[in-house]
């Protein structure tokens, strides 16, 4: 690793706080904080270091933490949910629970004097949400339908489950990868749609299919650097890299290692993985990660497999598995409360095979439905509430936390998004989804980007007056020939913002006000 002592005069406040301390020691501290309260722990340990155990202080409500766990492709057991939704339930009006932007599941009004009986609970079911925030590799993305779909090239879960078992040790930390510069997103897919958006990640996998001298072999294009953030967004870049699957989790290790010991650590705003690209090229990157390897890569095979525009997975689909069915039903902004999740946990066990799994559009998956099932399944109550028919709007939107539970928020986001879409449809027809993203502050967690409408939170002005306000962006493309979307309008107050939306939706994707004859 690089010699931190001998650079501590550059360094930034939080390099500085992870020479001093690595984030994952507060592990060994949890049964100490329980038994102080909030608000006696040392502050770097409470607002930062217990972000390394996926444990979020919220300023915005003190004392009342979030978890973010890990949930590697998406992909949880009704026994896993069962216990989330019962932590969940001690804390009443305070609980909740959103599915996040990259196929994973936070919760919410969790108390300090709780986490080692919550991490007992964790362990007991095989969950861990050890390196899921701050400078560590977070949820690894795959194909939301892994295993499920007949027209997949390569069945993600094994080796995503691989991947965070080698950063992770097997979910209980690994101070080999705790003090990356900056954060890390990793997503493989070996579908043909790229439900992933491998394209934002700072590493990702895409299946591509290489002539070799035995025949045509299949493996995966390495993409490189993309990245969001509040000063620059990226997409990722070819390594000119083609792997095998089995040598994937290698890869991501070497990767991880050059990022670690020659990532930029000056300054936070350009520590990012594309930094570092950009500053060495890409042939010096590509050299640096095969002298880890202590091999040579293959070269890019000369176009990858995503050919297909990029589903939603939302209503009734049938799996490769002749009788059986997966069911994508749509969570109104990710957010569920704990009574949901118990009754998410028991239709999956009911109807289906007891496993769940989510997308990166914050929706739920239930597979493993016989026909036979179907029916009854699709009459029970939680399908009016997350139903598997939403409006052309509804079914797309995407929201970040916001202003609700999260402090860099310019805006409230998720509730506000949920009424305006309901506003738009009930004035306007449409012939096709329109996916609208929001995101509370530049950071992008909501991923504007990749919006045919994306909103980003900022401070607008009206008569005067600081209002809240959004950024427009248009133009995302996601799935076949992904590109992200660019600023085409600034700071919108979000009182205007519905008729605003609404000659977007009317000029550019075909939608017509109601009284209109068709
Ligand atoms: Fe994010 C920081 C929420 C996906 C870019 N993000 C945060 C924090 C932790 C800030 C904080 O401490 O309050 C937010 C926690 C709020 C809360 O209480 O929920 C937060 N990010 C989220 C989630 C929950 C949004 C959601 O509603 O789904 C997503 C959690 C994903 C997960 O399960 O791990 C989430 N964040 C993203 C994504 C999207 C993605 O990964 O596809 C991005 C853009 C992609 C990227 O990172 O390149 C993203 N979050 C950021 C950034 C800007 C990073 C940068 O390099 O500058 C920050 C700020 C930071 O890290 O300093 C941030
Ligand atoms: Fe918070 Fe901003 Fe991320 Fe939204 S985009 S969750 S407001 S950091």
């Amino acid at each position: 690793m690089t010699d931190l002592a001998t650079t501590t005069t550059s360094l930034n406040k939080f390099e500085k706080f992870k020479a001093e301390k690595d984030g994952l020691a507060v592990k060994a501290e949890i049964e100490k904080f329980a038994m102080m309260g909030w608000d006696a722990i040392d502050t770097t340990d409470r607002d930062h270091r217990l972000k390394w155990l996926g444990v979020f202080f919220r300023p915005v409500t003190p004392g009342k933490f979030m978890i973010r766990l890990r949930t590697p492709n998406g992909i949880m057991t009704a026994a896993q949910m069962y216990v989330l939704a019962d932590i969940l339930k001690r804390y009443g009006d305070d609980a909740s629970a959103d599915i996040t932007t990259r196929q994973n599941i936070q919760l919410r009004g969790i108390r300090i004097e709780d986490l080692p009986e919550i991490f007992n609970r964790f362990r007991a079911v095989g969950l861990t949400s050890v390196q899921s925030g701050m400078d560590n590799v977070r949820n690894i993305t795959g194909d939301p339908v892994a295993g499920l779909d007949a027209d997949e090239l390569y069945d993600t879960r094994e080796l995503v489950q691989q991947i965070q078992d080698m950063i992770t040790n097997f979910g209980e930390g690994n101070s080999e990868f705790t003090n990356l510069p900056r954060k890390f997103n990793i997503a493989i897919t070996g579908g043909r749609d790229n439900s992933v958006h491998a394209e934002i990640n700072d590493l990702a996998f895409v299946p591509a299919f290489q002539s070799l001298a035995e025949g045509e072999k299949f493996g995966f294009n390495v993409l490189v650097g993309g990245f969001f953030s509040a000063k620059r967004c990226e997409a990722a870049v070819p390594l000119n890299a083609w792997v095998t699957p089995e040598e994937v989790v290698a890869v991501c290790r070497a990767i991880l290692e050059v990022y670690r010991d020659n990532g930029l650590r000056a300054n936070r705003q350009k520590s990012r993985l594309m930094w570092l690209i950009d500053e060495w090229g890409i042939d010096q990157f590509r050299a640096a990660v095969e002298n880890k390897l202590g091999y040579k890569f293959v070269s890019a095979a000369p176009h990858d497999e995503i050919d297909w525009e990029k589903r939603d997975h939302i209503g009734v689909s049938k799996q490769k598995q002749p009788g059986l069915n997966y069911v994508g039903m749509h969570v109104p902004v990710g957010r569920l409360q704990a009574e949901d999740m118990s009754q998410i946990a028991r239709l999956a066990e009911v109807y289906g095979s007891g496993e769940i799994r989510f997308t990166v559009e914050q929706n739920i998956i239930i597979p493993n439905i016989p026909d036979d099932n179907l029916v009854s399944f699709l009459a029970e109550k939680l399908l009016e509430k997350f139903t598997i028919n939403p409006g052309q709007l509804t079914r797309s939107l995407v929201s970040c936390t916001g202003a609700q539970f999260c402090n860099f928020a310019l805006i409230e986001t998720k509730n506000r998004a949920v009424e305006l879409i309901k506003s738009l449809e009930a004035e306007l027809d449409f012939t096709q989804p329109v996916r609208i993203h929001w995101t509370g502050c530049p950071n992008s967690c909501g991923q504007p980007q990749v919006a045919d409408i994306g909103l980003m939170g900022t401070k607008a002005r009206k008569n005067g007056k600081a209002v809240e306000g959004v950024d427009i962006y248009m133009g995302g493309k996601v799935g076949k020939d992904a590109k992200l979307g660019n600023c085409i309008t600034k700071g919108v107050p979000c009182e205007d913002l519905q008729p605003v939306l609404r000659d977007l939706l009317i000029q550019h994707f075909g939608a017509k006000p109601k009284d209109t004859p068709q």
